[in-house]
């Protein structure tokens, strides 16, 4: 049950020198600021006593949790190993520095790809149904937060209480979550930067409330990066998080009957539609692939020319996924410290996977990763489909 009682909302920077002595409760984060400007970050409910001279001003912010460190060496020696595999691949996570966020935001706005949009007209269409079935006063948990707009037209019509945006950096969430704060200052919200892709676990720091539900927010389809088994890893730590736990040893938490993951996952669908939806007329999926290699170039300081590679994207059908490479158009090689790699014309680089699933595929590896049948709402058409998914 939240604490909901004698909680007083704060919108705005309030001026304490008059009272003689009071007694916040309240639900929220943010931060105290002394006549020195020093802020002393605070959380949680509690009870604040000060005296007039105290000159204490109450500010809502978000709080900031950075855990993942990026480590030069190590994301040579992953880079290193993939570029020298016989067939050469890189994580997908390499597709997004600045410029590639960029193109991906892009890509969303192309009529041969139209996931975001039907994901987008699935949650506005279906929004009082989801809201039946989603717990109330949750705590919202969004995974690849990025600019935070999905998880942000949500907020009011589910009804959040908290809201913790995860990215694996909180500098893309920082702006994003200030002016999300000023719209919604009552609920309580956080940045947290991990990376999120071996697994989800939630620090300490965030103080997450064992009673309060959850829901853990996966839009977008991003689960059709992982491979089937690394997807049912990825949802058994998910289905963890919720914070339940049939699995638990000891504590039933009250929260476990309506904490669960909303998700969204793209369907299977024609190969020429699906092959288009990667591979647009504009060119801007091939510019969002190619600038891999610039990120590369950048990283490890190898000499990747452009010029020298194609974007190629392919249905497989037996694995159920489009693929994206990058495929020398002639013999080249590249270097990188010291070392080098000679490609043959037409050798590729595997850039990504999007695993495209049928609606009964991933609501049986829902359940195999431990969650409850919940819901699913799909398009007419049967393009993308959203599962709410109880722990
Ligand atoms: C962000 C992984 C969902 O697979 O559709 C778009 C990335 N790649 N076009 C997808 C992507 C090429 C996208 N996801």
């Amino acid at each position: 049950m939240a604490q909901a009682e004698n909680t007083v909302k704060i919108t705005s920077v309030l001026s304490l020198e008059k009272s003689e002595n009071f007694i916040i409760k309240r639900s929220f984060n943010g931060s105290l600021l002394n006549h020195n400007n020093l802020g002393l970050a605070w959380q949680g409910v509690f009870v604040l006593k000060c005296k007039p001279q105290d000159n204490i001003a109450i500010v809502t912010e978000p709080q900031f949790i950075q855990i993942y460190q990026h480590n030069a060496a190590d994301v040579a020696l992953e880079l290193l190993q993939g570029l020298s595999a016989l067939q050469a691949y890189t994580s997908p996570k390499y597709l997004y520095d600045a410029l590639g966020s960029r193109l991906f935001e892009a890509i969303t706005e192309l009529p041969e790809y139209d996931l975001t949009r039907t994901e987008a007209a699935l949650m506005h269409q279906h929004s009082k149904d989801m809201a039946a079935c989603l717990p109330r006063a949750a705590c919202w948990i969004d995974l690849g937060a990025g600019n935070c707009e999905k998880a942000g037209r949500l907020l009011g019509p589910m009804n959040v209480a908290r809201y913790v945006a995860v990215d694996i950096s909180v500098d893309f969430v920082r702006q994003a979550l200030a002016t999300l704060q000023r719209q919604h200052p009552s609920v309580r919200m956080a940045g947290l930067g991990t990376d999120f892709s071996g697994g989800l676990e939630l620090p300490e720091a965030l103080a997450l409330d064992p009673a309060q539900a959850r829901v853990l927010f996966y839009p977008g389809s991003s689960i059709g990066n992982f491979t089937p088994s690394q997807a049912l890893e990825f949802l058994s730590s998910l289905h963890r998080a919720c914070g339940n736990l049939r699995t638990g040893q000891k504590a039933v938490h009250s929260n476990a009957a309506s904490s669960g993951l909303l998700i969204g996952v793209d369907l299977v669908k024609d190969a020429a539609q699906l092959e288009a939806a990667y591979d647009d007329a504009l060119g801007v999926t091939a510019a969002f692939n190619l600038n891999l290699l610039r990120h590369i170039n950048r990283l490890l300081g190898s000499d990747f020319a452009l010029r020298d590679w194609r974007h190629l994207s392919r249905f497989d059908r037996v694995h159920s996924r489009i693929e994206m490479h990058l495929q020398a158009r002639h013999a080249c090689t590249v270097t990188w410290q010291g070392s080098q790699r000679s490609f043959a014309a037409g050798e590729t680089i595997h850039t990504e996977n999007a695993y495209k699933w049928t609606v009964a595929g991933f609501t049986a590896h829902l359940q195999a990763a431990g969650f409850a049948p919940g819901h699913v709402w799909t398009d007419s058409a049967e393009r993308f489909a959203v599962f709410w998914a109880p722990a």
